[in-house]
C-alpha cells in the first residue's frame, strides 16, 4: 500500500479524534497476536456527490470477522455505517479508501483474549490505484509465490484477520523483490488461491472461472460484484478449482479487490497472458464496474450510498 496523506479526524470507538491523536498501548493484545478484524472500502466520487461503494457488506463481513474471533463489536451495523459517512464528509474527503480496524486491546498477557476491551478506529484517506494506473490498464506481472495461502484448517480463511496478513505480506514482499507486481498463491491442495489482497479470475473460451470459497480464499466483496455483474452480461461463471497450468493456458486472467478494483494480470511466472495485455473481458468488465462506481448504471445503484441528499 503507498503513503498517506493525513486527514484531520480518525473515528476513534465512537467519537471523532485527531490524526495525530489515535495511538495504541504496546501491549495491546492484536499487536503481540494479530487478534483483530479490519476492512477496507472505497468511496468514489460521483455527479451526485461522493458514494461508498457496497457499505454495508463490508461492515456485515467485519461483523462476521469479529464473530470469528468471539471479539464483540460494540456498535450495529447502521452505527458504523453512519460512522464511515460521517469521517468522509467531516474530512472533506471525495473519493477515498476507509480503514475500519477492530481489535482486542490491553488487559494482560497471555494468548486468549477472552474478556480483553475491544477497540475500534477508522481512518479514511485518499487513495489511486492499488496496483498503479498502468496496471488497470495494461495489465500486472505475477509470480507464483513459493508461500501457500493460509489453510482453512488452521486459519479462519473467510475472515479479514489481522493477523492473517503476515501470509500475505511474506508473498508480496518477495514477488516484488523478485521485480513482479503481486504473488499469486496457491492453496495446500496445489490449486491456485488468490493474490495476497485480491482475488483471482480466469476467462477461458468466453467462460469465467474463480476458485471457490472452500480453496481458502477470502469471500471478497468486489468478487461477488465481479460475479454478479458478469452473469447479468449473459457469461457463464463457475466456482471451481484451478490449477497452475490452467492460468498460463487461460486467455485472461484478472484480480479484484477493493484496493485493486479490476486489475487485469498480463504475465505470470514469466509467460504472458493470452495476448500478453489487457483482454477483452476484462476490460469488458471494467468499463461496466466504472460506470457503476461513478453512478452511471442505474442498474446497481443500489450498491452506493450517497453521502449527500440527493434532489
Ligand atoms: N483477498 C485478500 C487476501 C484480500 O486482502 C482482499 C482485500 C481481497 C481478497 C478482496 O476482497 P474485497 O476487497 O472484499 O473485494 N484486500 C484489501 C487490501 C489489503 C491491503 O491492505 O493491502 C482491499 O482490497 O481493500
Amino acid at each position: 500500500m503507498a503513503d498517506i496523506e493525513p486527514t484531520k479526524y480518525i473515528w476513534a470507538n465512537g467519537k471523532m479524534i485527531d490524526w495525530n491523536d489515535a495511538k495504541v498501548h504496546v501491549l495491546t493484545h492484536c499487536l503481540h497476536y494479530g487478534t483483530g478484524v479490519f476492512e477496507g472500502i472505497r468511496c468514489y466520487d460521483t455527479s451526485m456527490g461522493p458514494a461508498i461503494l457496497r457499505l454495508k457488506e463490508h461492515m456485515q463481513r467485519l461483523k462476521t470477522s469479529a464473530a470469528i474471533l468471539k471479539m464483540e463489536i460494540p456498535f450495529s451495523l447502521d452505527e458504523l455505517c453512519a460512522a464511515a459517512r460521517e469521517l468522509v464528509l467531516r474530512n472533506g474527503l471525495k473519493s477515498c479508501y476507509i480503514r475500519p480496524i477492530s481489535f482486542f486491546g490491553v488487559k494482560g498477557i497471555g494468548v486468549n483474549p477472552t474478556g480483553y476491551p475491544v477497540d475500534t478506529y477508522m481512518v479514511a484517506f485518499g487513495f489511486g490505484a492499488y496496483l498503479g494506473e498502468e496496471g488497470l490498464r495494461n495489465g500486472i506481472r505475477c509470480k507464483t509465490s513459493s508461500w501457500h495461502r493460509i489453510s482453512p484448517s488452521s486459519l479462519a480463511t473467510m475472515g479479514k484477520i489481522c493477523g492473517h496478513y503476515v501470509n500475505s505480506a511474506l508473498a508480496h514482499t518477495e514477488a516484488k523483490a523478485a521485480g513482479y507486481d503481486e504473488a499469486i498463491l496457491l492453496n495446500d491442495h496445489h490449486f491456485v488461491a488468490e493474490g495476497s489482497g485480491e482475488n483471482i479470475f480466469t476467462v477461458s473460451q468466453g467462460k469465467i472461472r474463480t476458485p471457490p470459497l472452500s480453496a481458502g480464499v477470502l469471500p471478497g466483496i468486489t468478487r461477488d460484484s465481479v460475479i454478479r455483474i458478469a452473469r447479468d452480461e449473459a457469461f457463464e461463471v463457475v466456482e471451481a478449482n484451478i490449477s497452475r497450468s490452467e492460468l498460463y493456458t487461460s486467455d485472461e486472467v484478472f484480480m479484484t479487490g477493493t484496493a485493486a478494483e479490476i486489475t487485469p494480470v498480463r504475465e505470470i511466472d514469466n509467460r504472458p497472458v493470452g495476448n500478453g495485455g489487457r483482454g477483452p473481458v476484462t476490460k469488458r468488465l471494467q468499463d461496466i464496474f466504472w460506470k457503476i462506481v461513478k453512478g452511471e448504471n442505474q442498474a446497481y445503484m443500489g450498491w452506493l450510498d450517497f453521502l449527500e441528499e440527493r434532489g
